[in-house]
């Protein structure tokens, strides 16, 4: 099947009780669904939406909503033919597997063994000890956790927000996430699915411990950022060699590894995950927790014995990515929330307090800006002391943002809630953190508004976009192939690695050659293309996976539910 990008579809697929909209680009009075034989299942009349300003085009929807019977199909509208998708209960579990076990495959320090990665195998990476950027004196084990993205350094503030993200979607939506099974190292958990049944499983090397696979493949993050704090309790703000590595495998990449210098975000982020993280091994590992706890306190202390600002800029020499932020309030209230629930003490809840006096967002949760964090962690918390009245406050903003986000993609042809000017660097993770919101505002205020905003930016970005394209590989009959990504690029492979969420679409490219494919003017969601060298358009990074990620356990956890109670 050729490409035709005249109808757009989420080539993942439906649940039968989902909203289902194509989005066709020409105008066609009728469109029928198809089978893979070509017989017509359902038939329906197109209507007109108008001009969608991110896409430049008119559009026509074929609402196929009604459809509910499980199956293979594809849209036929006016001699032209859409993507592949599926309708039925399981259309997302490749997908939600893939994208969660994308952080296996990013794991540095370690060998990827066939048995686990099949063909996407390396050697252990980056093992030898890293020295101290600011005293050469100073040597010290650094190795594990995962590449950030497609370049090999490892930086405190994504990997904390990554796996935070991650962790809160354990404790949100646990029968999704809890139960996937990865066959991971550190496997186990009971599996709710059939034995060796499909796709959905992890296949990590730790699937089969008492472990959730999830907080399995968490936890060697979390292992890797105990690392990264040094005595006084400070924490550096990234591993990384000198410059980025050449296009080459990891284990290939034998620059030295240094620590560079310690900034207060990384700091409070490093708290942040780790008080977080204490609360939800405990009760696999109490010793873990423990320590987890300890490492998070002793940071507190720091945190608070040093109230002004450490920001990051990249020394002299040093090139690897920078992850500079302006303040550092809301990484502080996440720290101090964070440290709040997992002691109850009152000098936590006290602290985290003052921080409300600055003016930063309390529902954005991404790298950057992790107020949204702090505030669902007060959400989270069960201290029988906590303000009631914040906590109210900070449910009436997720609320409140979510119904934005609804609004916004009510006014979308594409039913994206991004505005055009939200096209830049990394879009896919603005695209994803609207469905977060969703997903939080539905959750915490008990509501059942904003789900299927949340989906229809899952379908966004499985294709029902202007370039028709699924911005996850190795899921998506047209899912883009050449991320900026090392491995995928130097493993020889022609087959992608899968579960990667690309960054897409860019209106501003970094780089001057991406305007030979993307000529200036040309609208916002359409400035993509899948070309490997264009790290502002086609880079993955952990973070970008993560509220995919978070998403899918929010829908799959109600598509478990359902399937439960129907039995
Ligand atoms: O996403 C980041 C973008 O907004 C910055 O302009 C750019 C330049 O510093 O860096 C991007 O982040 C990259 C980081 O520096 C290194 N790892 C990969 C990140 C995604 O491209
Ligand atoms: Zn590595």
């Amino acid at each position: 099947m050729s490409k035709s990008n005249k109808i757009f579809v989420n080539q993942s697929g439906y649940y039968p009780s989902d909203l289902k909209k194509a989005v066709l680009n020409f105008p066609a009075e009728s469109f029928s669904v198809v089978t893979a034989d070509g017989s017509e299942i359902f038939k329906g009349k197109c209507t007109r939406f108008g001009y969608d300003r991110a896409s430049g085009d008119e559009v026509y929807i074929a609402d196929f909503s009604a459809l509910t019977t499980d199956g293979e199909y594809r849209i036929s509208a006016g001699g032209e033919i859409s993507p592949k998708f599926s309708v039925g209960g399981n259309v997302n579990k490749k997908l939600f597997r893939d994208v969660m076990r994308a952080y296996y495959y990013l794991r540095c320090g370690m060998e990827l063994t066939p048995e686990h990665a099949g063909k996407f195998t390396h050697a252990a990476c980056h093992t030898a000890n890293a020295v101290d950027w600011l005293d050469h004196n100073i040597e010290k084990d650094v190795s594990g956790g995962w590449h950030d993205a497609g370049d090999y350094g490892r930086y405190v503030t994504p990997g904390a927000v990554a796996c935070a993200q991650l962790l809160y979607a354990y404790i949100l939506y646990p029968k999704a996430a809890g139960s996937l099974c990865m066959n991971i190292p550190e496997s186990g958990g009971e599996c709710p699915y059939p034995k060796n049944s499909g796709s959905h499983k992890m296949n990590i090397p730790e699937s089969g411990s008492k472990l959730p696979d999830w907080l399995a493949e968490c936890r060697y993050e979390l292992d890797w950022l105990l690392k990264m704090q040094k005595p006084d309790g400070s924490v550096y703000h990234k591993a990384t060699t000198a410059q980025h590595a050449r296009f080459v495998m990891p284990e290939h990449d034998r620059e030295q590894m240094y620590l560079l210098p310690v900034s207060s975000m990384a700091t409070a982020d490093f708290a942040a995950v780790c008080a977080l993280a204490s609360r939800v091994y405990k009760p696999f590992d109490p010793d873990y927790s423990a320590i987890l706890l300890r490492a998070a306190e002793k940071t507190a202390v720091w945190l608070a014995k040093n109230p002004q600002f450490v920001g990051f800029m990249n020394p002299e020499g040093c090139g690897t990515g920078g992850y500079g932020e302006g303040g550092d309030k809301d990484n502080r209230f996440w720290a101090f929330a964070e440290l709040y629930s997992a002691t109850g003490k009152r000098e936590y809840h006290q602290a985290m307090q003052s921080y409300l006096v600055y003016d930063f967002s309390r529902t954005e949760m991404g790298v950057g800006s992790v107020g949204g964090l702090g505030a669902l962690s007060y959400i989270l918390c069960e201290n029988p002391d906590k303000n009631m009245e914040f906590d109210g406050a900070f449910r009436e903003m997720f609320y409140s943002h979510a119904r934005r986000v609804k609004w916004l993609s009510s006014r979308s042809g594409y039913s994206c809630a991004l505005t055009e000017r939200e096209y830049n660097w990394g879009s896919n993770m603005g695209l994803m953190k609207n469905a977060m919101v969703c997903a939080i505002a539905d959750t915490v205020c008990k509501t059942d508004e904003f789900r299927d905003t949340a989906k229809t930016q899952l379908d966004v970005l499985m294709g029902v976009n202007a370039v028709g394209v699924s911005y996850v590989t190795g899921n998506g009959e047209f899912a883009y192939s050449h991320p900026h990504l090392r491995p995928a690029f130097a493993d020889g492979i022609e087959e992608c690695i899968p579960g990667m969420v690309s960054g897409g679409p860019n209106s501003h490219p970094a780089e001057r050659e991406a305007r030979q494919f993307i000529p200036e003017g040309t609208p916002p969601m359409k400035c993509y293309v899948d070309r490997m060298e264009f790290y502002s358009i086609n880079e993955i990074t952990i973070y970008w996976n993560s509220p995919a990620a978070f998403t899918l356990a929010f829908l799959e956890n109600d598509a478990l539910a359902c399937a439960r109670s129907d039995k």
